[in-house]
């Protein structure tokens, strides 16, 4: 270790973390330095991550959860993780995809009939008014199979998923315009927008990109399908999309790679994939007015309508003017618009480049018809020279951006670099280099404190890490993702802390100012969560009761501290059977869980939720049900039976 270590001066530490120390304090703490071979730089990241217990992190990070289909929410600077959210894929201890209602908004993400039991969960957004996060909802897509979720801040569940009828992946989104009027979806891989076979001869005349854009109302948090459309985009694959604020608000950013509509086909002798992909020096930014879109797409006469949602084709955005094309450096990722939306930048995974657009400089080109021509749909291709404010040299692999605090007069900007692993601070309005900081290992997305709003805080920027390779203790092949703290407020960037994340590949994560969420702790006695009104199955102290409709039992029950009543439950074997069961409980946290030995079934029952389990009592038997969270001393108590048997059979009596 080294010398400043052993020979650290105490007045130093002191005033390090800030404290004044006793002298046995002192040596306790250069013990413990000595001993975990920490360092002056190590104990002031301490101090800056380390909160004590009972404490609360100033921001609140909602995260993808990738390949898990869920979501994750954590705390900065802490980096303590809160929550799980269940998305796309059941999550047993929330019952979620376990009780009826639970099940019924994981079938809304049928497609085509069939219930998807997984997701690949990449671009959370947060609701936004006036460009700022209101701390109401948050959304998230499935690349793997086209859907965007909407998850209620209120109690952070989900509380519907949409399937896009048209696309068969996404990517760019999901992504709030500034009042949440819209969510922007883009495709991500071309294919036939119906559900017909057309071979790969036929790619440029009958597969398609696009951007679903979705009727969001802000009030009840829905996403109205039949308030929506699509803009038809040509066959390159869309990437990000990022919403114009302020200056550009009424227009959408979407990056696409692939303008050479390449197919590939090893098969017949071409070159793979990715080597027919990035032939072409530039790709296209599509740029879409989303505004003058909607109210179009209210005219019969503009859309088509295909799989039931109504399309407007190519041909109608161009004569409208509300769709151009812009040359970028080839293979881009990342778009992102600064918080006055007067500048759009770009990233280009094979460029070492970032390219700043003023969006000045592309309005005057577009009145000025300074096109270098058009594409083979038709769509003008704004001349890049005249749209282009500066580029800045980052160097290899950028992808993502996100805003820092002082953007305004100093363009503060933050760029990951995915070969170089590294996060580069630099000026977008200057597009000067300022800092650089490497992590470990491989960035994507990077998360700045509310950095993609119209209001960033700076503060922290976390990495989030494709690669961890060293940074934990082994645990076999597959190692958890590396989300890394970097403190942003001085000159200089500080890595403070790192967070392994055993989830799935958390593609990008999005902050919010804790100070904003305001959810409940407990519902209303005997509410749906899903609907928001007092469940079918509301049971109060008193009421519990059973009930017989031909095959069907009904158990209308409770769960209080430390009792499930009704006890005994006798049904005939294959009989029907609803559980409705009411937590009582008024106590904060004073959450049970219910199942039923071997029939599959759970429920998360947090104070005064009523909720539904229906299954066929398909196996005679008796069988215990009971609370499975431990709710109190007598929690294992806390039981009861159901008897299964069979009518058609005769029991001899054991006494
Ligand atoms: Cu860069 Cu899906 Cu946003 Cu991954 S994407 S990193
Ligand atoms: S026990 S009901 Cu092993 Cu303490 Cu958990
Ligand atoms: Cu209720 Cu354990």
């Amino acid at each position: 270790m080294n010398s400043m270590v052993k020979r650290l001066s105490l007045a130093a530490i002191g005033a390090l973390v800030g404290v004044s120390m006793v002298s046995a304090d002192n040596s306790e703490l250069e013990k413990v330095m000595k001993e975990r071979g920490l360092t002056q730089q190590d104990l002031l990241a301490a101090a800056k991550t380390y909160t004590p217990s009972g404490g609360r992190d100033k921001y609140i990070v909602f995260s993808s959860g990738g390949q898990s289909g869920q979501m994750l929410v954590y705390g900065v600077p802490s980096m303590r993780i809160l929550k799980y959210i269940g998305v796309f894929t059941p999550e047993p201890w929330q019952g979620w995809g376990y009780d009826d209602d639970t099940k019924k908004i994981l079938a809304e993400g049928k497609i085509r009939g069939k219930q998807i039991t997984w997701g690949d969960t990449h671009h959370p957004a947060l609701s936004e008014t006036n460009g700022r996060y209101d701390g109401k909802w948050l959304v998230i897509n499935d690349k793997a199979n086209p859907r965007i979720a909407v998850i209620d801040l209120n109690d952070f569940v989900t509380k519907q998923i949409v399937v896009n009828p048209l696309f068969k992946s996404d990517h760019g989104g999901a992504f709030f315009t500034p009042n949440s009027e819209y969510i922007l979806e883009a495709c991500q891989y071309a294919a036939p927008l119906d559900n017909n076979w057309h071979p790969m001869s036929e790619y440029k005349e009958t597969y398609r990109g696009g951007v679903t854009v979705w009727k969001f109302d802000p009030k009840i948090g829905r996403i109205l399908p039949d308030k929506s459309f699509t803009i038809e985009f040509p066959p390159y694959m869309q990437d990000l999309s990022d919403a114009g604020k302020e200056a550009s608000y009424g227009w959408g950013f979407t990056n696409s790679f692939n303008s050479e509509m390449y197919t590939g086909g090893i098969e017949k002798g071409l070159p793979p994939f990715e080597a027919g992909c990035s032939r072409n020096d530039t790709d296209f930014l599509h740029v879409y007015n989303w505004k003058k879109l909607a109210e179009l797409a209210k005219d019969p006469k503009n859309v088509k309508v295909i799989n039931g949602m109504r399309v407007v084709p190519i041909d109608v955005a161009v004569k409208n003017n509300a769709l151009f094309l812009i040359p970028e450096p080839k293979s881009p990722h990342g778009v992102d618009v600064s918080p006055d939306g007067k500048y759009i930048v770009v990233c280009g995974k094979l460029d070492t480049h970032a390219t700043v657009y003023s969006w000045d400089k592309i309005q005057k080109a577009i009145k000025n018809k300074d096109f270098v021509g058009k594409d083979p749909y038709g769509i003008p291709i704004i001349d890049m020279k005249k749209a282009m404010h500066c580029q800045a040299e980052l160097g290899l692999g950028p992808l993502h951006n996100q805003f820092g605090k002082h953007w305004k007069k100093q363009g503060e900007i933050y760029t990951s670099l995915y070969v170089d692993s590294q996060v580069v601070k630099w000026n977008y309005l200057t597009c000067k280099v300022e800092d650089r900081q490497n992590v470990n290992y491989n960035i994507g997305h990077l998360c700045g404190m509310e950095g993609k709003t119209e209001d960033p805080q700076g503060d922290y920027i976390i990495a989030l890490n494709k690669l961890a390779i060293d940074r934990f203790n082994e645990i076999g092949p597959l190692h958890p993702q590396n989300h890394q703290l970097i403190d942003i407020r001085g000159k200089k960037m500080q890595l403070l802390y790192d967070m392994p994340i055993p989830l799935g590949e958390p593609h990008q994560a999005v902050a919010i100012r804790a100070s904003k969420l305001k959810p409940e702790v407990r519902y209303k006695m005997g509410t749906n969560p899903f609907t928001g009104k007092p469940h079918r199955g509301k049971t109060l102290a008193g009421q519990e009761h059973i009930e017989r409709k031909g095959n069907h039992v009904y158990v209308y029950g409770t769960m209080v501290r430390s009792h499930i009543n009704p006890e005994h439950v006798n049904v005939n074997l294959g009989d029907t059977v609803t559980f409705y069961l009411t937590n009582l409980e008024r106590a904060e946290d004073e959450t049970h869980g219910f199942t039923v030995d071997q029939y599959n079934v759970h429920a998360s029952l947090e104070p005064g939720k009523t909720v539904a389990l229906t299954f066929k009592a398909d196996r005679e038997g008796v069988f215990p049900y009971y609370c499975t969270e431990f709710c109190s001393a007598l929690h294992l108590e806390m039981m009861g039976y159901l008897l299964v048997k069979d009518p058609n059979k005769h029991y001899v009596s054991a006494k």
